[in-house]
């Protein structure tokens, strides 16, 4: 080990997790007041172990005074989502931010690692302003739904127990385990889709509703009394049976006879 002086060394690290961290729950919070949604469950951030960075240089050959450039997760956030499009929309956020730069982006969603691991991530080049003036810092950024942390979560408790020598059945269930959580990733998403299609249809049902009452109450202003009053019973008897198709054709002969109305009228 070289003689630097590592609290020294990871100190621009710390404030960078620190500040980031900060940033990304500033971003769920403001998105949430703006949108109701956010893309963003939680957030957290770690700056690596010493020991871990050394084992790290070690086995990818990093030379100990090229660390900051050869080791990109010395300062490390995860950001949490619940619908593995939520990934794709925080990723493009932050692809769109001024305060921090994309050097590289690892796509491990659809190219998955062999382990099984899923996650999307973005090593940024991130400038910390110090008492000595600009530093800039790597970090990676690593985007993934509650799914994928789940098994990542456990799947790394696991590996360090077994210090990376699993059982071959274990490595085998552990795969199976991350497609399964990658299934109830997908049917979550499903299930939102189906959510949001029914609101939509919902909203669609109700603008057209309100449409039909408004034209019977214009049909009476042109005082076609007779003509309203049967097309209200009509569409009396069709909202009874919750028939939406009929009280869609209905809703273009009520606007069709609104329409002579208007023009009889105009005359
Ligand atoms: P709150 O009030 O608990 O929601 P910190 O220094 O506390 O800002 P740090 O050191 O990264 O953050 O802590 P940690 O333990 O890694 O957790 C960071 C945030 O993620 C905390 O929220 C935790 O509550 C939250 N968190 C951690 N694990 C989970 C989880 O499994 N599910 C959910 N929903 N949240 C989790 P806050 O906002 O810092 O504080
Ligand atoms: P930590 O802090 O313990 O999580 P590497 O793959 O490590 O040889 P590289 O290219 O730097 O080298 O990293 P990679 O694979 O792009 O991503 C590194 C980080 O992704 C890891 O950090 C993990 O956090 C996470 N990761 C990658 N593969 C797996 C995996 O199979 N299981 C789990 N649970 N996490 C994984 P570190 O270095 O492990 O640090």
């Amino acid at each position: 080990m070289d003689g630097r002086d590592w609290s020294l060394f990871l100190q621009p690290y710390e404030q960078a997790v620190e500040e980031m961290k900060v940033k990304f729950k500033t971003l769920r919070t403001e998105l949430k007041a703006r949108e109701s949604y956010a893309p963003i469950e939680f957030v957290t951030g770690r700056v690596k172990r010493i020991s871990s960075i050394l084992e790290k240089a070690k086995r990818l050959n990093v030379p100990m005074e090229q660390i900051s450039s050869g080791i990109e997760d010395i300062a490390g956030i995860r950001i949490m989502c619940q619908f593995v499009d939520d990934i794709h929309q925080v990723a493009s956020l932050i692809r769109a931010r001024k305060d921090m730069k994309i050097v590289y982006e690892k796509d491990y969603i659809t190219n998955y690692k062999d382990s099984g691991y899923r996650s999307y991530h973005m090593i940024v080049d991130y400038p910390v302003q110090t008492a000595l003036g600009l530093n800039h810092v790597l970090a990676e950024v690593q985007v993934r739904t509650l799914a994928m942390n789940f098994w990542a979560t456990i799947e790394h408790s696991l590996n360090y127990k077994y210090k990376e020598s699993l059982p071959e059945d274990v490595r085998e269930r552990l795969k199976k385990a991350a497609e399964a959580a990658a299934l109830l990733d997908m049917e979550m998403s499903n299930i939102r889709q189906e959510i949001l299609d029914a609101q939509i249809g919902f909203e669609k049902k109700s603008n057209i509703v309100s449409s039909v009452l408004s034209d019977i109450q214009e049909l009476y202003f042109f005082h076609r009394i007779r003509e309203a009053a049967q097309f209200q019973l009509r569409f009396n008897e069709l909202w009874e049976h919750e028939d939406a198709y009929a009280i869609r054709q209905l809703a273009e002969e009520i606007g069709q006879a609104l329409q002579r109305a208007k023009k009889q009228s105009s005359v």
